[in-house]
């Protein structure tokens, strides 16, 4: 039978399951990617899963490749991150990862550039893992207990998706780009348009465009929700390998011809304009000239999406021989040391400089609130992927994600400004050789040494929450009641102070859900149990499974809302908390914050497959629930969570 791509790469990896879409299927996992601001937690994980096995000084992981990136926390305004840093390296080392050093770059920058392989699973303990959909892989963000498992050998399970082909017609025009693409893929689907579907692209428009055109398509594919998103690999991609010294990774990868999709939407690159995503949603999409006119205070270029050498050189072709604005503030992170280096050699980044941007090092940095937040009410244009309220670490401040190309017009002009008003587009050539430098790259100790290498923890590592079987029944308090499409950046937020503490779930506790409700914790501290009360694609956005482990450590028993975002889902599964949503939405309503719940004989219902209520002891109303487990999640939950059930 005809195939997909998705289908052919998932067919190729299937350890259990039927590939019918929702069934749950486990698929083996090829290589795996840890960032720090996730991976101390995952390595955590990984720790307690090797103390579980034979011989745990010798326990090693049993991927093709995996790799510990550190890009997230490199401020390091404490001894926590270092130690932090310090920990997961020695990780590394002992378990048979390759870390790479602060400074080496964006996990999925440097991935793609240095590790990516066409027809090969990956999956990541970071959201925008699926950027190596940009070569052809099958990539996944995941929690960090799913990546640790699959460390461990372990199938990823997640439901069979159904594949959506976007067809790409025509080339894109002088001054538009890939953001935009993906900008008005987001316009049309919204951020739930693409929940349990892996976006294929396909078409004569792919062959227009670049790896790294293609990569930053697949990375803001996780604004839609999406599974994943995934490009076909062709000449182009063979290109970029062979430019990266990587030809020999190459394998051709396209779709059948009479392949089926279970949705298809058409898009003409031809017909494309500039687009910009106004505060505070990635689907808030308008056209720049919409907007053109409102004054910019800042201007970030980088972050895993618009990073790449490409994209630099576009932009340093707009600086050169201009001043940035005066009212503007510009800063640029490069996404990784080669692409920082190419810029140095090629004399691009010193057009930059003389231009009077700011240059940040190769990493995260201000997408993820570490450092350069807006002032007051400010006008950021960012070419990052997520402009959640208060990410920036400024509350009211208003961030618009746009192209390097619209960032960089308007960072010189001062006001939003179409960038096809601005004169000659910039032209730049594709390198045909990637400049190469594993400096920062650190190989593992081989198997004979690794007995002798030492696990070293710092003080800010903290034990992980206890869980508990799955009690007989549950009885809690609607602690919260929250609305529509709340992120995972509202659970647990992030930003330079609080982010040094990921692998502190305690101190991290006094930060949840601060955004919705201050007293959250608190108020959780003071209950024995509580449930939290939720709309439509709760959790979506990050992949952090700090939104599930710190409501665990808080008393969260169970998160009952009308549909959820699928990693934090697995996320609250792996950490005991069962993911319940309503039957029928309109009882969404019914429940007032402050009402006491109960799950009535939840354990004997979910041994037997029985469908759960919630019982509304205000009111006496019960509701029904949506009790669609799969054998192995119910298994999970009776446990008290993933590590209960497999250590
Ligand atoms: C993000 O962009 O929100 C992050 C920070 O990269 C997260 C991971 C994290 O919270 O550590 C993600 O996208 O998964
Ligand atoms: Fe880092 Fe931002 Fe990409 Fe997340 S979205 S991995 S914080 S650059």
């Amino acid at each position: 039978m005809a195939k997909n791509i998705t289908e052919k790469i998932i067919a190729a990896h299937l350890v259990a399951g039927e590939m019918t879409p929702g069934a749950e299927i486990q698929l083996k996992i090829d290589q795996t990617l840890t960032q720090d601001a996730t991976g101390t937690m995952a390595y955590l994980e990984l720790e307690a899963l090797c103390a579980g096995m034979a011989d745990p000084e010798t326990a090693r992981v049993k991927t093709e490749l995996s790799v510990a990136y550190v890009d997230h926390n490199t401020l390091q305004t404490g001894f926590e991150n270092a130690d932090d840093h310090r920990f997961i390296r020695s990780c590394a080392k002992k378990r048979g990862l390759i870390f790479s050093r602060p400074g080496n770059g964006i996990c999925h920058q440097v991935h793609l550039e240095r590790f990516g392989v066409p027809g090969k699973t990956l999956i990541g303990s970071d959201s925008h893992t699926p950027t190596g959909g940009g070569l052809g892989m099958l990539a996944m963000g995941a929690g960090g207990l799913d990546v640790a498992v699959a460390m461990g050998g372990g199938a990823y399970c997640i439901p069979m998706p159904k594949v959506i082909l976007v067809r790409l017609s025509g080339k894109l025009s002088p001054w538009v780009s890939a953001k935009d693409v993906i900008l008005e893929v987001l316009r049309l689907l919204s951020v739930k348009g693409g929940v349990g579907c892996v976006m294929e692209y396909g078409g004569e428009g792919v062959k227009t465009l670049s790896v790294p055109e293609r990569a930053t398509i697949t990375n803001m594919g996780t604004e839609l929700g999406a599974t994943t998103s995934i490009f076909p690999s062709d000449n182009t991609t063979r290109a970029f390998l062979e430019a990266q010294g990587r030809g020999g990774d190459w394998i051709e990868i396209s779709a059948d011809e009479n392949a089926q999709y279970d949705d298809v939407v058409n898009i003409n690159l031809s017909e494309l304009v500039p687009m910009v995503a106004l505060p505070h949603m990635p689907d808030n999409v308008k056209k720049v000239r919409e907007i053109a006119g409102l004054p910019v205070n800042q201007v970030c270029i980088g972050s895993c999406t618009n990073s790449s050498l490409e994209d630099l050189l576009k932009v340093a072709a707009i600086l050169k021989g201009k001043r940035v604005h005066e009212n503007v503030s510009l800063a640029i992170s490069p996404g990784s040391m080669q692409v920082f280096s190419m810029l140095a050699e090629n004399g691009a980044l010193a057009d930059i400089i003389a231009a009077g941007a700011r240059i940040l090092e190769c990493a995260c940095g201000p997408c993820i609130g570490m450092g350069l937040s807006p002032a007051s009410g400010a006008v950021s244009l960012r070419t990052f992927n997520r402009n959640f309220e208060g990410r920036s670490g400024t509350a009211d401040a208003g961030v618009y994600l746009v192209s390097p190309e619209t960032a960089a017009v308007a960072a010189l002009t001062g006001v939003v400004t179409c960038p096809t008003t601005f004169g000659d587009p910039p032209k730049i050539e594709q390198p045909t050789a990637f400049l190469r430098n594993d400096n920062l790259l650190e190989l593992p100790a081989s198997e004979e040494d690794a007995a002798g290498v030492e696990i070293v923890y710092g003080s800010n590592i903290k034990p992980l929450p206890v869980t508990e079987a799955l009690p007989a029944n549950i009885k809690a308090t609607a602690v919260l009641k929250v609305g529509d499409n709340i992120t995972t950046d509202h659970i647990m937020p992030a930003g330079a102070k609080i982010l040094p503490y990921r692998s502190n779930i305690p101190f991290l506790s006094q930060y949840c859900f601060a955004q919705c409700d201050e007293n959250f914790a608190k108020n959780c501290k003071a209950l024995e149990a509580s449930f939290v009360i939720g709309g439509t694609n709760y959790g979506q956005g990050s992949s952090r499974e700090h939104a599930a482990l710190v409501p665990l450590y808080l008393g969260v028993k169970a998160v009952i809302v009308k549909s959820f975002a699928r990693i934090h889902k697995a996320n609250l599964i792996n950490a005991g908390i069962l993911p319940l949503s309503f039957a029928n939405e309109g009882d969404y309503d019914k429940i007032n914050q402050g009402d006491v719940l109960e799950l009535p004989y939840v354990r004997k219902r979910l041994e037997n497959g029985e469908a759960l209520e919630l019982l509304n002891t205000r009111t006496g109303e019960k509701y029904p629930l949506v009790t669609d487990f799969t054998p192995r999640q119910r298994d999970i939950l009776l446990a008290g969570g993933l590590l209960a059930y497999t250590v």
